[in-house]
């Protein structure tokens, strides 16, 4: 299996995040890639890579999953933060106040010329610092996913997008949840376009991906799956709950398994069968996988009890699944194990195909 990883990660590096009304340092740091780079040089599974990708392939493939408000906002978001206020050159950018979107309390559509506002308007939490380099790190992410999906696209069994900042939280015009591309929306929208008819995600995440629920929602082309701690109680709380099944043409094509904080590798394991059933009856050609490792039991901010040795059992039972696999680094925040668990699971793929 290829990695192809991201050499601009470390440009997005925060500082703090809001949690319960102070700010306390990020989770997402710039180490965790780097323990799974050096356990994959300890314990390679392929070539190492850089994506060789051109600017303008890139936009595109950003286009196919972000809006051209969102994207804009981005790349624009540092420069107009340090403007606001020249003393912001020296704190990251944070989101302070928000429009309540979906119940139309404000209005979503006039795009607001403070910054602030927009800031705002494209998120949905005060944990995702954006700093200067969070765009530049953010479109390298977006380049591995968009290589690992065409190396697919190519005919290899599997590839691995090894990047940071993560994805799946990230929607069509919202970043949250540390994420600000989609960096598993984009490969699947890749891989339909490259001629794949049928592309399902399965998120195996602790955290539900909301965002890539919300991208495909209402498509029938790619079913998405998410295995996650009840957002009755976890993070990102507003979205993930069973009875959320898809809509319009899209019905039936978004599976969410919920667990209970606290859920071990047994009943964790029932539900991802359950997932790939749905991908078999799918019948999918291919198969994205938004690989968070933050289901391990020395999860800083999680609730499930994975241990090491069960993501070797968790690559094997995706290998079975038998479909051409895109994994997505994800989440993962037991820095030290981050890597030992990441390629405990893509080598327990590997050795089973
Ligand atoms: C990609 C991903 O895994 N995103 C997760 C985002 C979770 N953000 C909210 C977590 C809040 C936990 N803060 C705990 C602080 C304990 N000192
Ligand atoms: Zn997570």
């Amino acid at each position: 299996m290829k990695t192809f990883h991201n050499p601009h990660h470390a440009l997005h590096q925060g500082r703090e995040e809001m949690f319960r009304g102070r700010m306390v340092p990020c989770h997402e740091v710039p180490a965790r890639l780097d323990f799974v780079l050096t356990e994959l040089q300890r314990r390679p599974l392929g070539e190492l890579l850089t994506p060789g990708i051109s600017d303008a392939e890139l936009d595109t493939a950003i286009a196919g999953v972000h809006s051209a408000r969102y994207t804009a906002f981005l790349a624009g978001a540092w420069d107009e933060w340090v403007a606001m206020d020249p003393a912001n050159a020296q704190r990251d950018a944070l989101p302070s106040v928000w429009p309540l979107g979906n119940r139309h309390a404000f209005r979503t559509d006039v795009l607001p010329q403070n910054f602030t506002a927009r800031l705002g308007l494209f998120s949905f939490d005060s944990g995702s610092p954006l700093m200067a380099g969070t765009w530049a790190a953010a479109r390298g992410g977006a380049a591995c996913a968009l290589a690992a999906a065409r190396e697919v696209l190519g005919g290899a069994r599997s590839a691995f997008a090894l990047t940071r900042p993560p994805g799946h939280h990230a929607g069509p015009d919202f970043f949250g949840g540390y994420c600000f591309l989609n960096n598993a929306a984009i490969a699947a929208q890749t891989l339909r376009d490259g001629g794949q008819q049928r592309v399902a995600v399965l998120d195996v995440d602790y955290h539900h991906g909301n965002g890539t629920q919300t991208i495909f929602y209402e498509r029938a082309d790619v079913l998405t799956v998410s295995i996650h701690g009840d957002p009755a109680t976890e993070y990102p709380f507003f979205l993930g709950h069973a009875d959320e099944r898809g809509a319009g043409a899209g019905l039936g094509f978004n599976l969410n398994l919920p667990l209970p904080r606290g859920t071990g590798f047994e009943a964790w394991c029932a539900a991802l069968d359950t997932a790939i059933d749905a991908i078999d009856d799918f019948n999918a050609d291919a198969l994205v996988v938004p690989m968070g490792l933050d289901t391990f039991e020395g999860d800083p901010i999680s609730g499930f009890t994975l241990k090491s040795e069960d993501y070797d059992t968790v690559g094997r039972m995706i290998a079975a699944a038998g479909v051409p696999t895109v994994f997505v680094f994800e989440g993962g925040y037991a820095v030290a194990e981050v890597g030992v668990n990441a390629v405990n699971l893509l080598e327990g793929f590997c050795r089973s195909i």
